[in-house]
């Protein structure tokens, strides 16, 4: 796959309708703040991995003659959402919009299938299933790079999620030149996800980032450190040693926890569960076990390793985090389009 093919096209159903899935991806190198705040275009290059089992499903139906909406309308699992929810889903299609010269407006219909409740609800997967839904049913045929710069209008990582596997999001200047595209990884990397809480967070990643960039006195630092951890992971992937991988994607976790910490007023999302994991993992670590922490915009940990450890360092963490549910995700597939007929 590469950054300029096209995405498959399942067999034709309604020209104004489309179904697409992507899945979630996680950072080992993370993004955290906007250039850009509009086009999002980030401070910094991002890299991450597409996880298989997390994925959100949409359908996007653009108003037939018969059908006229005076608003897009959007439903999450089965809920119909309003306000925010609804304000940056309709800013995307409006993008599509004026990208396909249409104007009417959409039914959006979203599901997402993962093994347990809440916690990895993503913006990833949310905003690349509905950029490749939406710019399909309004007449577009996007290669995977438009796709891609599309997506990251909704949420920058859902750049990320169009590719499968390992990507990098070029940090990039403009809307032209900041787009993901796939890096070639010959490890078969896991993600062990330890829930520490499903419940949503009280601070928004968007507020967060921008209250770090704005105010914490960490972050220029972080932004420049971040560029060495992003060649010093490249590098470790090419040369297949996760032993030199691991640690810079746990440093480059903390730093961006470093951010959020020192920013005014601060953005904690740990809990105690969150310190016991990352002390799990240590102690995992000590132990010889290939296993490093990362955390994003919430209290859930999220343990690399490799696929053939996976299930080790899994019944590891269960047995030292009792009451914690663990699980396993390995590489998945980038964003793809399903037959009209498929059932959502
Ligand atoms: C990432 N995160 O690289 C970083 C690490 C969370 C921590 O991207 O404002 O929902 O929509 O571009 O993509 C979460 O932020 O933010 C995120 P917006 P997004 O995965």
């Amino acid at each position: 796959m590469t950054t300029q093919d096209s995405i498959n096209v399942p067999s034709a159903g309604e020209s104004n309708s489309a179904i697409a899935t992507a899945n979630a991806n996680i950072a080992l190198i993370k993004y955290w703040g906007k250039a850009d705040e509009d086009l999002i275009i980030p401070n910094m290059s991002s890299l991450s991995l597409t996880l298989e089992g997390l994925e959100t499903t949409t359908r996007v139906s653009f108003d037939t003659a018969s059908h006229s909406e005076q608003t897009d309308l959007l439903y999450i699992d089965g809920k119909q959402q309003q306000g925010n929810a609804l304000r940056r889903v309709s800013a995307l299609l409006d993008t599509i919009r004026s990208m396909a010269g249409i104007h009417s407006h959409a039914v959006v219909t979203s599901h997402n299938t993962v093994p347990y409740e809440a916690g990895l609800a993503s913006s990833s997967s949310a905003f690349a299933a509905l950029a490749t839904a939406a710019s399909y049913a309004a007449g577009l045929k996007l290669t995977r790079r438009e796709l891609s710069r599309l997506a990251r209008r909704g949420s920058g990582s859902a750049s990320r999620s169009i590719f499968g596997g390992m990507a990098l999001w070029h940090a990039g200047h403009d809307d032209d030149s900041s787009f993901a595209e796939p890096v070639p990884c010959p490890m078969d990397l896991a993600i062990v996800v330890v829930l520490i809480s499903g419940s949503s967070k009280k601070i928004s990643s968007r507020e967060a980032m921008q209250r770090s960039v704005t105010t914490s006195a960490l972050y220029n630092a972080w932004v420049e450190s971040n560029a060495k951890d992003l060649h010093d992971a490249l590098d470790a992937i090419k040369r297949e040693d996760i032993a030199a991988l691991g640690p810079v994607v746990q440093t480059n976790s903390l730093g961006m926890h470093a951010t959020m910490m020192t920013a005014k007023p601060p953005v904690l999302y740990w809990l105690p569960g969150s310190v016991a994991a990352m002390q799990a993992v240590e102690d995992l670590h000590s132990h010889g076990m290939n296993a490093w922490a990362t955390m994003d915009a919430g209290p859930n940990v999220k343990v690399l390793t490799t696929a053939a450890e996976a299930a080790q360092v899994e019944q590891a963490l269960r047995d030292k985090l009792p009451g914690f549910e663990v699980h396993t995700h390995v590489a998945g597939p980038g964003a793809r389009l399903l037959p009209a007929e498929h059932d959502i």
